[in-house]
């Protein structure tokens, strides 16, 4: 380590009241701009669920809730992981209000709950790994009536006698599962899919932010 010198240590030693000072100088600043008295800094001026302190340390509006104005709450930012002081986190073009209408607040592999930030209620869903695919179009067409060969040699009883067999084929290859799945295509590569999902109490759903 090199050795200060004497000049050298003293400067050292002055910077520590220096800096602390110039803290306590921008926390009295950021409290007399926003009107913040007594045991302000323990308080949520504006209710967005950060405290007075934590907006000054964040560079947030104390009496904004929303101080990008991008749709979410300062505390909901914090929350979801996105910047309380930029409208885009991501820079998607898409405003971080319009992307992030809650938080996956527990996930075990099986059932998700997600807390909404405009109403603060939580919605349980499952997953259904047990997705069906549906059933492959036509897999009776060789029973229609056309030859292997691509030749057409139908007559009308034929014709009428391969309707009716390919029919009744259709109805036996029905997959008793098959109604009962709400999977996509996009959700069967995923291989889940949520299968129910309901709110821990009745209440209207109002995704208006403020
Ligand atoms: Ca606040
Ligand atoms: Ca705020
Ligand atoms: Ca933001």
């Amino acid at each position: 380590m090199r050795k200060l010198g004497p000049l050298a240590l003293v400067a050292t030693l002055l910077l520590v009241p220096v800096d602390s000072a110039s803290a306590k100088t921008k926390v009295d600043a950021f409290a007399a701009k926003y009107h913040l008295k007594g045991t302000w800094k323990a308080k949520d001026a504006d209710k967005d669920g950060l405290k007075n302190l934590k907006e000054f340390k964040l560079g947030t509006d104390p009496r904004k809730a929303d101080s990008d104005k991008d749709g979410l709450k300062d505390g909901d930012e914090v929350t979801s992981g996105n910047n309380p002081r930029k409208a885009d986190t991501d820079g998607d073009r898409v405003k971080d209000g319009a992307e992030h209408a809650g938080v996956v607040t527990a996930f075990d592999g099986t059932s998700i709950t997600i807390r909404e930030f405009a109403t603060g209620k939580k919605l349980k869903a499952t997953l259904d790994t047990d997705c069906t695919p549906a059933l492959a179009e036509d897999e009776t067409a060789d029973d229609s009536g056309f030859d292997d060969d691509d030749s057409v040699d139908v007559t009308e009883d034929d014709e009428l006698g391969g309707f009716f067999q390919g029919e009744e084929e259709e109805e036996e290859d029905v997959d008793p599962n098959a109604d009962a799945s709400t999977c996509t295509d996009d959700e069967l590569e995923k291989g889940v899919v949520l299968q129910s999902a309901e709110l821990e109490d009745d209440y209207l759903v109002d995704y208006t932010l403020a």
